[in-house]
């Protein structure tokens, strides 16, 4: 059983992995952390509620809210990828489950303290959050199991920077140097691998079920294995990746992964 805490900026792409993380048998996400990021924070905060909501653990996973805005830099948002809600445009109703008092960056230090060894963070969004907690007491760093980040590679806000590096990089930089047990899954990885292969679509495509409807998981508990499916696309597309690095090394622990996109 992997203890899950995963830090989200959360607009309808970060939703994939937070279902996965709230169904998958193997998986325990204990804590939501959210992160300024794609849209207007308060917005980003329902999103993960109402995520949790509609995969049926309301009131089971406590959603966090953490840092506003970026370190130094100026917050910059991508409403014009996700709809001004981060959901396309939905407008889904509110969530019954309400956020907790505490603050995120308290949570991720009292949480790694309280179980050293045991717990895995999957980052999705700028590094704010993290990057404050490492930054109040450095030793949470040797206290996690593993860190996943989603950010860096090939750039989809310039050529060179991808959004979440792009909109925290100070974060960015305190996160990787930090010396975490750290494997970076980069931008330039998702849009090579983090696809569905065609007879993974064609088990979905059976099903008769729209792709939006996707989003909306917790409402097809028939099909508990969709989840499980998204997990066997994701697990595969990061082992080739990891078996056929471009680019691959270590810092402070790091492993990288570079694939041209
Ligand atoms: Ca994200």
């Amino acid at each position: 059983m992997t203890r899950l805490i995963v830090d989200t900026d959360t607009a309808g792409d970060d939703v994939f992995s937070l279902l996965i993380a709230l169904r998958h048998p193997r998986a325990r996400l204990e804590a939501i952390t959210v992160s300024c990021g794609n849209v207007r924070f308060e917005q980003e905060v329902e999103n993960a509620l109402y995520t949790v909501e509609m995969a049926g653990r309301s009131g089971e996973v406590p959603v966090y809210p953490g840092c506003r805005k970026p370190l130094v830099g100026e917050w910059v948002g991508a409403e014009y990828v996700h709809g001004n809600d981060g959901m396309g445009d939905c407008n889904f109703p509110q969530a019954k489950q309400r956020p907790e008092a505490e603050h995120a960056v308290d949570e991720l230090v009292r949480r790694i303290n309280e179980s050293p060894g045991e717990l895995t963070i999957l980052c999705q969004a700028p590094l704010t959050n993290l990057a404050t907690a490492v930054s109040r007491d450095p030793s949470i760093a040797g206290k996690v199991r593993a860190l996943y980040l989603m950010g860096g590679g090939f750039g989809n806000i310039t050529p060179a920077a991808e959004y979440n590096f792009f909109v925290d990089p100070e974060a960015a930089k305190i996160v990787v140097n930090a010396g975490f047990p750290l494997t970076l899954f980069t931008w330039s990885l998702t849009r090579t691998h983090g696809v569905f292969n065609d007879d993974q679509l064609a088990r979905i495509d059976a099903l008769g079920i729209w792709w939006r409807d996707l989003q909306r998981i917790g409402e097809h508990a028939e099909h508990p294995w969709i989840a499980g499916l998204m997990v066997e696309a994701l697990v595969d597309s990061a082992r080739k990746a990891l078996s056929e690095p471009a680019v691959s090394g270590r810092r402070s622990g790091v492993k990288s992964v570079h694939l041209p996109a």
